[in-house]
């Protein structure tokens, strides 16, 4: 991005926003306008709910505060406004139906192009004055994952479609990857679409550690649930008891019991779960249980940021595991290309220097550490996109999903959500300290 040329990054940023809004598009339109004002699920707006909002943020931040012009629908502003009504009580309010939602998100979208063009992008501005659209396409890709998670909890028959992911090759791999100790640069100062939390980058040593050089797999989560894994309290936090017992929680969420098989239903599809691919839809709470069943742990933030980005051959961060350019196809499975995670093992070329696979896509990965800002961290443009968020009651998630855009996933993203958060497409991977021998 730093090297485009004011024309080029122009054309660049009316791509993005363009190529994002058809997802968006794409999501909404597979469904029919019942379904659009319907609650799937209480954990979930409706899907007519995401995209007005996309809309309504777009008109506050960009229209409004960055290019200052007059506003379209100030009279919505507060029913969009997500720390005003809680998710469970959108379905109530009077929203903007699905044609209102889509001419309205259309408007907005109309003055941000004028926008763009009379936006004057040059010198030592460029990529400040690109952030805030490319703030937009990250916000509203997602919106497009959350609506990709509310198709996931929608009832009735498919009405995604997508490719099968990759098979993964035959070579044999080692469970865990070594990763020496030692300090490393963690976050970023330059990448020009980091979000504030992101931000500065910053030397963070991290001791010796071994890292699961894949996901752990829906076989491998099956036989901590065969081994009583669930009901077993010693592999338990006494605040994961709770919320395993309130919730009674017995398997990843989606799955059933059919005999003596596990199977799934996925994106409207009922499947037998397929055992060489990442495990998704765990809390952090399982998570954390089946690491200490393992005799491993979650990594920390920081593990996961050095083992997908360290580079010991020159000593800097690289943008990606697989280097700085951004993601292509095989890199990673990222995009919605496919609506489930590729195998265990997929992907050699988005391996990481450490010799870690798919660290970015797939599943989001759950980490032990706290949401929490870095040193000199500052709030941009708002205290409410992160900052409100720091604290223990967020757990850091890395790496992106399947579902997850390439324009709002890289090797400093930082996700966050609590630590009962099963709806989202997250997995993990363990971690473990060497035993004194084996450093
Ligand atoms: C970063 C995914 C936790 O969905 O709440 C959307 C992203 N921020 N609108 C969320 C976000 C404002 C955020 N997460
Ligand atoms: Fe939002």
């Amino acid at each position: 991005l730093q090297e485009l040329e004011t024309e080029d990054l122009r054309e660049h940023v009316a791509a993005e926003l363009a190529r994002t809004r058809r997802r968006s598009a794409q999501l909404t339109d597979a469904v029919d306008d019942e379904d659009l004002v319907k609650q799937h699920s209480p954990l979930m707006s409706p899907l007519v709910w995401d995209l007005a909002h996309v809309g309504s943020q777009e008109e506050l931040w960009l229209v409004r505060d960055v290019g200052g012009r007059e506003a379209i629908r100030p009279d919505i502003d507060d029913l969009y406004d997500a720390f005003q009504h809680r998710r469970a009580d959108r379905p109530e309010l009077p929203l903007l139906g699905p044609r209102e939602a889509r001419d309205y998100i259309g408007t907005v979208r109309d003055k941000v192009f004028d926008l763009l063009d009379e936006t004057p992008m040059e010198g030592r501005r460029l990529v400040e004055q690109a952030f805030a659209f490319g703030m937009i396409v990250q916000h509203e890709q997602q919106h497009d994952e959350t609506m990709l998670a509310t198709h996931q909890l929608r009832d009735g028959p498919p009405a995604l479609t997508a490719e099968s992911p990759p098979p993964r090759p035959s070579e044999a791999l080692l469970a865990e990857v070594f990763v020496p100790g030692g300090p490393f640069t963690m976050g970023t100062s330059t990448e020009p679409w980091a979000l504030d939390n992101e931000r500065p980058a910053h030397e963070v040593h991290v001791d010796s550690f071994y890292l699961d050089t894949t996901p752990v797999t829906n076989a491998e989560f099956a036989r901590f649930i065969d081994a009583g894994g669930y009901r077993e309290p010693q592999w338990w936090s006494d605040a994961g008891l709770r919320y395993r017992h309130k919730a009674s929680l017995e398997a990843p969420r989606f799955w059933f019991r059919d005999g003596d098989r596990w199977l799934r239903r996925r994106f409207g599809h009922v499947e037998e779960v397929p055992g060489d691919e990442p495990v998704v839809h765990v809390s952090f709470y399982e998570a954390e249980a089946y690491a200490a069943w393992a005799g491993k742990r979650l990594p920390t933030e920081s593990e996961w940021e050095k083992a997908a980005r360290h580079d010991p051959a020159t000593g800097r961060s690289r943008r990606y595991p697989w280097g700085d350019e951004d993601p292509e196809p095989e890199h990673a499975n990222l995009g919605q290309r496919h609506l489930q995670p590729a195998p265990a093992g997929a992907y050699p070329l988005g391996e990481s220097p450490c010799g870690a696979r798919q660290l970015i896509g797939d599943v989001w990965e759950w980490t032990s550490s706290d949401f929490l800002p870095y040193p000199g961290f500052a709030a941009f443009p708002y205290r409410e996109y992160s900052e409100v968020f720091f604290g223990s009651d967020h757990k850091v998630l890395r790496g992106g999903s399947f579902g997850t855009d390439r324009s709002a996933c890289r090797g400093t993203f930082r996700n966050w959500d609590y630590p009962i958060r099963r709806q989202i497409f997250a997995g993990f991977r363990c971690a473990r300290t060497p035993i004194a021998d084996e450093c």
